[in-house]
C-alpha cells in the first residue's frame, strides 16, 4: 500500500502544490473554548493557492473545505512572497470529495478505487504554476480525514519549505476510535480535572453547544469517529425521552465532523425508568422494551453510533442479579441495536468489591478474564469487548491485560485513560504516550507466535472485525483538560488508535509544532520533557509493579500507602516487616500468570525473569531481594524516590530553558504546575521512603532516608495560636506531625537560626485546603521576605498528602541567632496548616561564591 504511515516527516519528494509556510504560532488563543486551544491554532500555516471546493454538499464535506479554507492565508504575507503570483493564485483549485465524487467530475485523476471508509487520498498537480489539488476519501468522513491530514503536513515540514511524496493515502488501524467522557447529569465529571462538563449542566442539556462542535472538530482532527457522552455509572435516566430529545441536538452539533454518539446505559433501565418488574435480559417483555427503545433513540439519532455498558461493577447492577451472564446482557442490547447498525462496548471492568484481603489466592486481576474467556464465541457479532490496557484500573504501572490474548472470537477495545486518574490528575505532567504504546506492541504470544495487542485490536491477529481503541477523555470547559501540556495526551490517544506504528516521540514532536511552535529548540526541549515526564512519575509514585501507592479509597491523588490494603479492593501491595508484593504465580500464588499463554507467563512465573519494573506485581519478595541490577529492593525504593523527585525538578529547569521562546502567558502557567509538580514529588518522596523506612527498619545506604538537614518541623517551632496535629496517614506530613491554625484567625510557628550564615533557599511546606484561601508571610526578624495565598483547589478535606504543597523563597540571606517566622491566617475551611520549613544553600550563593 502506498504510504501508509502517511503524514510523517518527510523530506524527499518535490515541492506539491501544497507549498506552505510554516510561521511561528501566535500562542494560546483566549477567550471562547476552542479547538485552537488545542492544536488546531489559527490561519497562517498553510499556504494553499486558489479556491476549496467541496464537490458534495454534506455537512461532512462541508466542514472539511472550510477546515481547509481556514488554513489559507494570503501568500503575499509570506516573508519573500517568492510564491506570489495572482494568477497562479487566481487560477489554482483544490477539491475536495469522495472518490466517487472526484472520479465522476475528474475522470482523468488517478483515484484508486478501492478507497475503504475512512480512508485518504490527497494528490495534486502543478508546483511550478497554479495548481490542482485533489483530497479524496473512501467516504465524506475519509475526505475530511485527508483535509487534516493536509493541514498538519506544515508542522512536520522545514520551515518555510514542504516536500511532500504524492499521493498520501492512509486509512485508520480500527474501526472504533471513541472517546468516553463519564459526565453525570449535574455537569460535574467523574475523574475529569479540566472542569465542568461541556454537555450537561443541572440535569439537562447545556444551551450552549458550541464547545461541543469544536471538540468534535478536535475529536476529527486526530480521526476519532464516536463520543460516549455521559457516566458509566448511574446511566438510567438518560435514556428518559426528554433526555434523549436533548442528546439529539448534541448528535447534530458533532454530525459535521463525522463523531457520532453514543452512550451508557445501565443494564436496569427497564425497572429503573421503564416500570418493568425486571430486567432479566432474557425476559421478553425486557427485549421488546429496549427495541422500542433502541428505536425511539435512532428515529432521533439516525447515525447513534451505540452503547457501552458497566455491569455487575462497583455497585453498578448488571445480569448477574437475575442469574445470567454478560454475554446475555450484551446479546440482548446488541439485538435491540442490530437493525440500526449500532454497537455495543461491554466492559470487561468486572470484579468483586468485596474481596476477602486476608485470602492469598484472592485477585482481583483474575477477574476480567476468568468471567469473560469462557464466554469467547458466545457474543453476538456487533458486541465488542472493552479492556482496560491492564488487569487493575490504569495504575502507572500494570502488565498488560491478559483477555486480550482470551478472546478469539469476539472484537475486542483496548480502554486508556485521558484524564490522569492516578496519574497524577493533570497537575503533574505524564506524557501517557509511553505507556499505551508500551501495551499495544507488548506481544502476548498466543499460539506461540507473535501477537502484538495492537495486531488483535487490528483483526489482524484472531480476525475480528470491529476492532477498537476507546479513550476515557474528562474533558471539561477549562480549556478542555484544564492543563495545556495535557492535551499532548488526548492527541496522542487519537494519533495511536489511528495508526499505533507511530511512535510516542513521532507523536510528542507533531504535537509540539502545532501547538506550541517550532522552534527546534522548543520543540526537543519538550519532547524530552513529555519522554521523561512518565518515568519520573513512575519513579516517586509506584516503584517496581506495585501500581500506584495512592489514596485508592478517596481522591486516587496523594500517598497513602495503606489505604490499598485490608478493604476488599483487591488493589493489595501486601507489604509488611519483611518484604513487599503479590504473589500472582501459579505455582505458590493467586495463579492469575497463568492467565497469559505459556510464553509470556513463563517469563512472569520466576523471579529470574521477571522483569524488574513488574516484580512486585507478580511476586512477593523480602525487602532485601536482590533486583536484576544487583539492587536490594529496599535500596531501589530509597533511590528511585530520590530519583523521580530529581526528575521533576529537572522538568522546570528544562521548562525554563525555554522562557524566551515560547508565548508568556503559556510560559507562566506551565511553569507554575511544573514546580507545583516538583514540590508534590517531594511529597510522593517523603511519604514512601519514611513508610518503607520504619516498615523494613533497613537504612538507606547513602544516608538520606529519615534524615533530612535543613528542615525545621512546625511542631518543634515557637508557636503562637498554631497547635500540632497528628496527620493521617502518618507518613504525608514530615515526622507524621503538622501544626493547625483552627482555633485563631492568625498563628505564628518561630525557630531560630542556629547554622552559620550564608544564603538559601527556604521551602515552607504547608497544607493547601480547598473551602478557603489562608494567607501566608515567611519573615526574617520580623521583616516580611515573602507572602502568598493557598488558594489551590487540591482534593481532601484534611491536611495530608493530597494538599501538601511546597512555597520556596529564594536567595534568602541568614546568620546566626536570625528568627524565621511562618505567619498563617486562616479562612473559611482552610486552617492554614503548615509541616516544616527547609533551609538549603541556595545555588544562586554556592554560584557568586569566590573561587
Ligand atoms: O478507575 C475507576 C474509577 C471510577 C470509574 C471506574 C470505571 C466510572 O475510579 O471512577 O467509574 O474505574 O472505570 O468504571
Amino acid at each position: 500500500m502506498e504510504n501508509r504511515r502517511g503524514a510523517g516527516r518527510r523530506k524527499s519528494g518535490f515541492a506539491g502544490p501544497f507549498v506552505c509556510a510554516a510561521l511561528l504560532a501566535a500562542g494560546l488563543a483566549a477567550g471562547g473554548q476552542t479547538a485552537d486551544q488545542a492544536w488546531l491554532r489559527g490561519p497562517n500555516r498553510l499556504i494553499l493557492f486558489g479556491k476549496v471546493i467541496a464537490l458534495g454538499s454534506s455537512p461532512i464535506e462541508q466542514s472539511a473545505a472550510q477546515e481547509l479554507s481556514r488554513s489559507i492565508s494570503h501568500p503575499a504575507s509570506v516573508k519573500g512572497g517568492v510564491f506570489s503570483t495572482r494568477e497562479w493564485r487566481e487560477n489554482s483549485l483544490t477539491v475536495v470529495g469522495t472518490a466517487q465524487e472526484i472520479r465522476k467530475l475528474y475522470p482523468d485523476v488517478p483515484v484508486p478505487g478501492d478507497l475503504k471508509p475512512d480512508e485518504y487520498w490527497i494528490w495534486g498537480r502543478g508546483s511550478q504554476g497554479p495548481s490542482f489539488s485533489v483530497v479524496a476519501g473512501g467516504d465524506e468522513r475519509g475526505a475530511l480525514y485527508g483535509v487534516f491530514a493536509t493541514r498538519r503536513l506544515p508542522a512536520t515540514a522545514e520551515m518555510g519549505k514542504l516536500k511532500v511524496d504524492y499521493p498520501l493515502r492512509d486509512h485508520p488501524a480500527v474501526p472504533i476510535r471513541w472517546v468516553d467522557e463519564w459526565d453525570n447529569a449535574d455537569g460535574t465529571v467523574e475523574r475529569g480535572y479540566g472542569g465542568r462538563s461541556i454537555f450537561f449542566e443541572g440535569g439537562k442539556v447545556r444551551e450552549d453547544l458550541a464547545p461541543v462542535a469544536e471538540y468534535a472538530r478536535l475529536l476529527a482532527s486526530v480521526g476519532i469517529n464516536g463520543c460516549n457522552l455521559n457516566n458509566v455509572n448511574g446511566a438510567a435516566p438518560f435514556l428518559t425521552s426528554e433526555w434523549l430529545r436533548g442528546l439529539k441536538r448534541i448528535a447534530d452539533a458533532m454530525r459535521p465532523w463525522g463523531v457520532h454518539l453514543a452512550m451508557s446505559v445501565a443494564l436496569v433501565s427497564p425497572e429503573k425508568i421503564g416500570g418493568l418488574k425486571t430486567s432479566d435480559p432474557l425476559d421478553p417483555a425486557v427485549k421488546a422494551w429496549w427495541a422500542a427503545k433502541v428505536n425511539e433513540i435512532y428515529a432521533l439519532i439516525p447515525d447513534f453510533a451505540g452503547f457501552t455498558v458497566k455491569a455487575d461493577s462497583e455497585g453498578q447492577p448488571g445480569p448477574a442479579s437475575y442469574g445470567r451472564s454478560p454475554a446475555d446482557a450484551a446479546n440482548l442490547l446488541a439485538g435491540a441495536l442490530k437493525p440500526h447498525g449500532g454497537v455495543v462496548l461491554y466492559r470487561a471492568f468486572v470484579y468483586n468489591n468485596h474481596l476477602d484481603w486476608s485470602d492469598m489466592k484472592a485477585d482481583r486481576a483474575r477477574a476480567a478474564y476468568d468471567i469473560f474467556h469462557p464466554l469467547d464465541g458466545s457474543f453476538a457479532p456487533n458486541v465488542i469487548v472493552q479492556t482496560k490496557e491492564g488487569p487493575i484500573d490504569f495504575q502507572a504501572r500494570e502488565p498488560v491485560s491478559p483477555l486480550f490474548g482470551g478472546l478469539r472470537q469476539t472484537s475486542q477495545a483496548m480502554e486508556v485513560q485521558i484524564t490522569q486518574e492516578y496519574t497524577g490528575q493533570q497537575r503533574h505532567l505524564v506524557y501517557l504516550a509511553p505507556m499505551w504504546k508500551q501495551v499495544l506492541d507488548f506481544d502476548l504470544r498466543a499460539d506461540r507466535k507473535s501477537t502484538p495487542v495492537k495486531e488483535i485490536l487490528e483483526g489482524k491477529s484472531f480476525h475480528r472485525p470491529l476492532g477498537g481503541m476507546v479513550g476515557v477523555a474528562g474533558v471539561g470547559r477549562d480549556a478542555w483538560l484544564g492543563s495545556p501540556l495535557a492535551l499532548a495526551n488526548l492527541y496522542a490517544f487519537g494519533r495511536l488508535a489511528w495508526n499505533p506504528d507511530l511512535t510516542p516521540e513521532q507523536i510528542a514532536d507533531e504535537w509540539i509544532r502545532q501547538t506550541i511552535n517550532i522552534d527546534p529548540v522548543v520543540v526537543s526541549t519538550v519532547e524530552k520533557m513529555l519522554m521523561q515526564s512518565w518515568p519520573a512519575y513512575e519513579h516517586y509514585t509506584g516503584f517496581l509493579g506495585s501500581q500506584t501507592l495512592t489514596d485508592i479509597t478517596g481522591s486516587h491523588y496523594g500517598p497513602n500507602i495503606e489505604s490499598s490494603e485490608r478493604n476488599g479492593w483487591g488493589q493489595w501491595h501486601r507489604d509488611d516487616h519483611e518484604g513487599i508484593g503479590m504473589d500472582r504465580s501459579v505455582a505458590t500464588g493467586t495463579g492469575f500468570v497463568g492467565q497469559y499463554p505459556p510464553e509470556v507467563a513463563r517469563v512472569y512465573q520466576s523471579l529470574n525473569t521477571c522483569p524488574d519494573n513488574l516484580l512486585l506485581f507478580f511476586h512477593h519478595v523480602r525487602y532485601t531481594h536482590k533486583l536484576h541490577s544487583g539492587q536490594t529492593v529496599i535500596q531501589y525504593i530509597y533511590d528511585s524516590h530520590y530519583k523521580g523527585a530529581a526528575e521533576a525538578a529537572q522538568l522546570v529547569a528544562e521548562w525554563e530553558t525555554l522562557k524566551s521562546r515560547v508565548n508568556p502567558a503559556l510560559y507562566d502557567d506551565v511553569h507554575a504546575r511544573l514546580e507545583y509538580q516538583a514540590g508534590h514529588a517531594i511529597v510522593w518522596r517523603d511519604a514512601i521512603v519514611q513508610y518503607f523506612l520504619k516498615q523494613s527498619g533497613i537504612p538507606d545506604n547513602k544516608g538520606r532516608a529519615g534524615h533530612y538537614p535543613g528542615r525545621l518541623e512546625a511542631e518543634d517551632a515557637r508557636l503562637t495560636g498554631y497547635k500540632a496535629i497528628d496527620v493521617t496517614p502518618w507518613e504525608d506530613a514530615s515526622g507524621g506531625k503538622a501544626v493547625t491554625c483552627a482555633d485563631a484567625k492568625s498563628c505564628m510557628a518561630e525557630w531560630t537560626w542556629g547554622r552559620k550564615a550564608g544564603r538559601f533557599d527556604i521551602a515552607v511546606q504547608y497544607f493547601d485546603l480547598q473551602g478557603g484561601a489562608a494567607r501566608f508571610v515567611f519573615a526574617v526578624n520580623g521583616q516580611p521576605v515573602a507572602s502568598w495565598t493557598a488558594n489551590a483547589t487540591l482534593p481532601s478535606r484534611r491536611p495530608d498528602g493530597d494538599n501538601s504543597t511546597r512555597y520556596t523563597v529564594r536567595d534568602v540571606e541568614l546568620k546566626p541567632g536570625d528568627v524565621l517566622r511562618v505567619e498563617g491566617t486562616a479562612d473559611g475551611n482552610d486552617p492554614a496548616a503548615l509541616d516544616y520549613v527547609e533551609v538549603r544553600p541556595a545555588p544562586m550563593a554556592a554560584a557568586r561564591a569566590p573561587q
